[in-house]
């Protein structure tokens, strides 16, 4: 297995990152951003920026604000938050707002001000991730399975630390500020209490003790109201448009719900109806499709009995545009050649068809065969 020279928690699989010479985590990672704080400050490149994946969700977001106050009152030292792409989902956005937390646009970032990255809820090698030409990755914190690209090693970091076995990385940064004995305040607190909660589905789809006394000990100190707030976010006119639109055009093929949108005004609808539609009963994945600014975004769902996600994802794909995936969910875009009707209308004609092929093949002993123009949900 390739590893990184100077990484020492690439700890796929193991229950939590080995401390090196009997360091804690945290120990570790003060020593790293000290230590390039201290090369930088010569050029007054003397901040840590925090970054994460594209479009990030509360488990992102709440792991950079956790991150930031670690690096703040813990070490002593400056850190940014910078975000790229816009935030959209109604619960990521009140979560912005409720918390008043302060984000920087990537886009406009002086890198000149910073000595290196740290990256969290995501790694350097995934593709939704951008850095910054010239700034070292000083530290990573995940719990994603690494991607495996051929001939290609990972990239050098001092602070490595990918835990499989866990359901936020919010919950890894908790840890953190535990260890450094770091006061929670409340904006914190319900930051990582958000990344843990929905990451986790309140601790529903995990078994790790760490998750659990994360979720419980950052409830404790968190800000009621916002959580709630963020829990049930004001959605704008334009989502009851979107969805009396979703449930117009979703058409049930047995086990499967399909709803090939059209142009959507914002992408993240289709994440939205599609968690909305697979609890539907008898359902047991669902595909749900918009276009949006020269895209085909898609998402998909299935429920715990019918399996994975990425898998389905693919051959829903057949081969065009790019995906990725984790368990139960999985989402995919396609790059449209125009955003005319007919052009949209073509590649959702080609999207049902690979779905449709995927429950055309019955099971063994099932000769059953579906419909393949569905049933409208009004039916
Ligand atoms: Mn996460």
């Amino acid at each position: 297995m390739q590893q990184p020279a100077r990484s020492l928690f690439q700890g796929s699989g193991r229950p939590g990152p080995v401390p090196a010479g009997g360091l804690l985590p945290v120990q570790h990672l003060r020593g790293v951003l000290e230590g390039a704080v201290a090369q930088g400050r010569a050029r007054s490149a003397e901040r840590i920026l925090i970054l994460t994946h594209r479009g990030p969700d509360p488990d992102a977001l709440g792991a950079c604000e956790g991150l930031r106050h670690l690096i703040q009152e813990g070490f002593g030292l400056q850190a940014t938050v910078a975000t790229l792409g816009r935030i959209r989902r109604a619960e990521n956005l009140a979560l912005v707002r409720a918390l008043e937390l302060d984000l920087e646009d990537y886009e406009g970032i002086d890198t000149r001000k910073f000595a290196g990255v740290a990256l969290v809820d995501t790694q350097p090698e995934f593709g939704h991730t951008v850095l910054p030409e010239g700034l070292p990755v000083l530290a990573v914190f995940d719990h994603h399975v690494p991607p495996v690209v051929e001939g290609c090693e990972p990239i050098g970091v001092a602070h490595r630390d990918v835990r499989l076995n866990l359901g936020a990385t919010a919950s890894m940064i908790y840890e953190y500020l535990r260890d450094a004995e770091v006061p929670l305040d409340s904006r914190t607190a319900s930051a990582l209490f958000c990344g843990v909660r929905y990451d986790t589905a309140d601790l529903s789809r995990t078994n790790s003790d760490l998750d659990e006394e994360a979720y419980y000990e950052t409830f404790r100190y968190a800000d009621r109201t916002a959580i709630a707030e963020i829990h049930h976010p004001p959605l704008p006119r334009s989502y009851y448009v979107e969805l009396s639109n979703a449930l117009s055009l979703a058409r049930q093929h047995g086990p499967l719900v399909l709803a090939l949108l059209g142009e959507i005004e914002n992408p993240e609808t289709v994440a939205e109806m599609a968690d909305f539609l697979l609890r539907m009963k008898g359902v047991s994945w669902v595909v749900v499709g918009g276009a949006f600014e020269g895209e085909y975004v898609l998402s998909l769902r299935t429920d715990y009995a019918f399996g994975k996600a990425y898998p389905l994802m693919e051959r829903v794909l057949a081969g065009e545009g790019s995906f990725g995936g984790h368990g139960h969910i999985a989402g995919g875009h396609l790059i449209l050649e125009d955003s005319g009707e007919s052009t949209i209308k073509e590649v959702e004609r080609m999207l049902r068809a690979n779905a449709l092929a995927v429950i055309a093949t019955p099971p063994e002993g099932d000769e059953e065969t579906i419909p393949t123009e569905g049933r409208l949900l009004s039916e």
